[in-house]
């Protein structure tokens, strides 16, 4: 029994694998009831991530939840971003495979990280949340949830400080050393961060928690710490973190980022500044928003080039217009230009609905 199991498990892998190489773009939604969850939904569900904690369990809730729960958490933010719409994009991803989807505007996180006061991040909270509907989440299928109108009630506050019973100190500061502002020397808020995002996981009942794969230690706490109050453990998807526009770490005082509602010439500038060198991948920003922002967007997209360095080359997958990119078909300059204005276009309805 066991052995046919693992046989059937390996094959679905091996199925999942095979898949991830050739398609990257999914044309079909099928269906999405339970015990028919199609394979085009399912690699639409797990394409562009870095990990998934577990596949298995998340098998598993596909089959038996026809409308799971997933969320993703934001702290509020003077702007939304390129970072930011990572993770956005795999909630639009989730929500067409039949996720109903909750966007935690996560306010009081932001005001234990020093980012304002209590009104300040509220009304920021505000602000991002029309940034995140004009990104394309279905309004019918999207909860947004403000984290001051929860966290302080009773009985959230209690279910912290159960948890605090439970976690050393040294676990919480562990879960915090890739999100934290001031790792050195952090502050208690910054411990009791982690705790309230395990208690969000429990009270919004989320199956599925998405985020940067910069969260990975915080959700493997909750994963650990929720069962120990009689919640169950959630699934943890995690995105990778993309370059910032001269391929190092994003960074909002490197101005090294492009927000949502940038106006099209920075957008521009910006793009065509930034560091792309001919056939490298490693920290390239050009091709990361290619591949996590352009392709999964549309289903095939142009380079234009003068007929004298080759013409117009059409792309139907990232992974073609990659091969070319590293071969050195395809130079940096010509990528640029269709980059820019390919994210001028996908931005516009922020630009709009924002101004
Ligand atoms: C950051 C940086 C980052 C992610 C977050 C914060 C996430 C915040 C959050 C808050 C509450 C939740 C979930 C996530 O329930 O990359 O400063």
């Amino acid at each position: 029994m066991f052995v046919f199991a693992s046989a059937v498990n390996q094959f679905i892998r091996l199925l999942i694998v095979s898949l991830r190489r050739t398609k990257s773009i999914i044309h079909t939604y099928s269906c999405s009831r339970p015990g028919e969850f199609s394979l085009d939904m399912f690699e639409l569900v797990i394409r562009n991530t870095e990990e998934i904690v577990t596949l298995d369990e998340l098998r598993d809730l596909l089959v038996k939840k026809q409308n799971p729960r997933a969320y993703v958490g934001y702290e509020t933010s003077g702007k939304i971003h390129l970072g930011h719409m990572l993770t956005a994009n795999k909630l639009l991803d989730l929500q067409k495979a039949g996720f109903d989807v909750i966007v935690l505007l996560a306010d009081l996180h932001a005001f234990l990280n020093e980012k304002g006061t209590l009104e300040e991040v509220r009304d920021i909270a505000y602000y991002n949340r029309d940034c995140f509907m004009s990104l394309g989440l279905d309004p019918q299928k999207t909860e947004f949830v403000y984290g001051t109108d929860y966290q302080l009630k009773d009985d959230y506050v209690l279910k912290i400080l159960q948890m605090a019973r439970n976690t050393t100190l040294n676990r919480a500061r562990r879960s915090m050393d890739e999100v934290s502002r001031s790792a050195e020397n952090p502050m208690v808020s910054q411990m009791i961060y982690p705790l309230m995002q395990a208690i969000d996981i429990a009270d919004l009942k989320i199956d599925l928690a998405v985020g940067g794969i910069d969260q990975r230690k915080i959700h493997m706490l909750a994963r650990e710490e929720l069962p120990r109050l009689g919640f169950p453990a959630p699934i943890c998807m995690h995105t990778p973190l993309i370059p910032g526009l001269d391929g190092q770490k994003m960074s909002s005082s490197k101005g090294n980022n492009i927000s949502v509602d940038e106006p099209a010439e920075d957008i521009e500038k910006k793009i065509m500044n930034a560091f792309c060198p001919a056939k490298v991948l490693d920290d390239n920003p050009i091709m990361a928003i290619f591949k996590y922002h352009i392709f999964p967007r549309l289903s095939e997209m142009t380079v234009k080039r003068p007929a004298k360095f080759g013409g117009d080359v059409t792309y139907q997958s990232y992974e073609v217009l990659e091969k070319d990119f590293v071969s050195g078909a395809m130079h940096p300059q010509d990528l640029k230009k269709s980059c820019s204005s390919y994210l001028i276009e996908i931005l516009t309805p922020v630009r709009e609905h924002i101004s």
